[in-house]
């Protein structure tokens, strides 16, 4: 053997060695694909060797290109054990990082939910709707017109009494009802229409477990040719059977103002007949006070307070809880 072949081998081996103990101590990917270029790219170290395989003669070149070839071969497979080696810690780290003890306890997030009674109003509204009705709002703040006059009501009528009716300076008031609010969608709608008005509404009673001097109400009203009592009396049945479910219900004469003939209507509940609207056909002098013809046109309406509902409903018995924004009571809904 020449001493250009053991020069060559010499070299080879010491490559090996050397690119095997720089890839063993190798710590990042990126460095190791240095090593990589360094000992097996195309300018790399073990290229550079080879260059000199020329200067041998034609049968020590295969000896010297075989071992070439085994020490290439196990350089690579150093760098892919230590590639596959740093890969595996990698992933190991990042889940190590990225771990969750799912055993930790929650952090607490206060939640926002539907006040009971909105979540009354919005049941009794969902119903109507699904009935064809149309949702309208108006002023809380009113004239005496259309709280009072337009309604049918007179001078004399109790309802009018200073003692139900909060008044505000400049001839306005709070309104006692949102009956106000049928008036003003009348004047500005002609039949045939359907419309509920649900609102806050205002009366100068004494505070106790079943008065509020601010409550809720929803309001309905329906006017078309050839509207009858009968038609409301369906209305009612199927509105009372959604909201409270298949329930013995009666309707007794009353009076409204604006309503003639004018009912109000009880359910059995729990072994005790209990009130929980009003209702009637709508008084023709309402109907031509907006510019209706109340010889081509008939309506209905009811009207119903939402704190009653809301305190059957949820078996409460005063009122006054539903405005005491008191979380340990609002929580229960
Ligand atoms: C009720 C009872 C009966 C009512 C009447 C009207 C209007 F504007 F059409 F005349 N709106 N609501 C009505 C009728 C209200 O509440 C107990």
């Amino acid at each position: 053997m020449t001493t250009q072949v053991n020069d060559l081998q010499e070299q080879l081996e010491q490559l090996r060695s050397n690119a095997q103990n720089a890839i063993a101590q190798c710590q990042n990917l990126d460095d190791l694909e240095s090593l990589r270029v360094n000992y097996l790219g195309k300018k790399g170290q073990l290229s550079q060797i080879l260059r000199n395989l020329g200067k041998l003669g034609p049968e020590e070149r295969p000896k010297i290109g075989a071992i070439a070839n085994e020490i290439k071969e196990a350089i690579q497979n150093s760098l892919q054990q230590q590639r596959e080696t740093l890969q595996t810690a990698q992933i190991e780290a990042q889940l190590q990082a990225e771990a969750l003890d799912v055993t930790m306890p929650g952090v607490y997030r206060p939640q926002g939910k539907i006040h009971p009674l909105n979540g009354v109003i919005d049941r009794i509204i969902d119903i109507f709707v699904g009935l064809g009705y149309t949702v309208a709002s108006g002023p809380e703040i009113e004239t005496d017109y259309y709280n009072f006059e337009a309604l049918n009501t007179p001078e004399d009528h109790p309802a009018r009494d200073m003692q139900d009716t909060f008044y505000l300076p400049g001839n306005k008031l709070l309104r006692t009802h949102t009956s106000s609010v049928q008036i003003r969608y009348m004047e500005r709608h002609q039949p045939p229409m359907r419309v509920v008005a649900p609102g806050r509404v205002y009366r100068r009673d004494t505070v106790d477990a079943t008065h509020s001097a601010v409550f809720h109400q929803v309001e309905l009203l329906a006017v078309d040719e050839g509207l009858r009592f009968t038609d409301l009396k369906g209305t009612i049945h199927e509105f009372l059977r959604q909201m409270f479910g298949d329930l013995p219900l009666r309707f007794r004469p009353s009076y409204f103002p604006f309503t003639e003939p004018s009912a109000e209507v009880d359910i059995q509940w729990q072994g005790d007949w209990l009130e929980v609207l009003g209702c009637g056909m709508v008084d023709p002098n309402v109907l031509e006070t907006v510019g209706y013809d109340s010889e081509k046109y008939t309506g209905f309406a009811l009207g119903l307070g939402v704190e009653r509902f809301a305190m059957v409903l949820h078996q409460l018995d005063d009122i006054r809880r539903l405005y005491s924004s008191d979380l340990r009571f609002l929580n229960q809904f």
